[in-house]
């Protein structure tokens, strides 16, 4: 059976288990990374030298890098994969996936972990402030894919919601003041009508 290790609270997690949920998998997962440890266990350092999760053992089959788990799993289980099949429009929405943690990655993180992870009165609100910019200057791009389409995959659900998908659901529920972006805002509750989107992403931020 697939193997996952990583805390369910972990954005990269999130992502492997919003997938699995997606295609229907049955999985082990084990709790690693933060508060649990394990990453600097000798054992787990021979699965990803980096010691980060998540992790994946699938049949023997060893995998870390979210997104490449996402596309592994995908292309492994999905009748159809998750999302565009044509090569085009596959790219057009991996270009997303790519995207969310090059473009977003820093701020979100500087956002997240001062306003989730840290006390009130020990936050780094000029880091919270420039953060939030990052964030926001590059979710106006994606806000104005959305006007022109359902989804970033297409006209599906699929591959390119992902990572961003993750990330929204910190940004929209952390207590932040956020610019409006209307087409970002209804492609959000359109994830959240997903049972996937819910069971492995809509979880109490910490
Ligand atoms: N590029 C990696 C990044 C993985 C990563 O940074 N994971 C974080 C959690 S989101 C981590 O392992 N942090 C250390 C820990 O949880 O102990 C991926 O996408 O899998």
């Amino acid at each position: 059976m697939l193997k996952i290790w990583g805390r369910t609270n972990s954005t990269n997690v999130k992502k492997v288990l919003w997938i699995a949920e997606e295609l229907g998998l049955s999985y082990d997962r084990v709790d690693a990374g933060g508060a649990f440890g394990v990453v600097n266990d000798p054992a787990y350092r021979a699965m990803n030298p980096n010691g980060l999760v998540p992790v994946i053992e699938d049949d023997g089959f060893i995998l870390w890098e979210s997104n490449t788990i996402v596309r592994y799993l995908s292309a492994k289980y999905g009748a159809d994969g998750f999302g565009p099949t044509d090569l085009a429009g596959k790219a057009s929405a991996e270009k997303w996936m790519d995207w969310t943690p090059a473009t977003l990655g820093v701020g979100f993180r500087d956002v997240f972990w001062n306003m989730v992870r840290t006390e009130p009165g020990k936050r780094d609100m000029a880091a919270v402030e420039r953060g939030i910019a990052t964030v926001a200057k590059g979710l106006a791009i994606a806000n104005a894919a959305l006007e022109k389409q359902p989804y970033l995959s297409g006209d599906v659900c699929g591959l390119g919601d992902i990572p961003l998908g993750v990330i929204a659901y910190g940004w929209f529920e952390m207590d932040i003041e956020r610019p409006s972006m209307p087409a970002l805002e209804a492609w959000y509750d359109r994830l959240k009508q997903r049972p996937a989107y819910q069971k492995a992403v809509m979880i109490p931020l910490s």
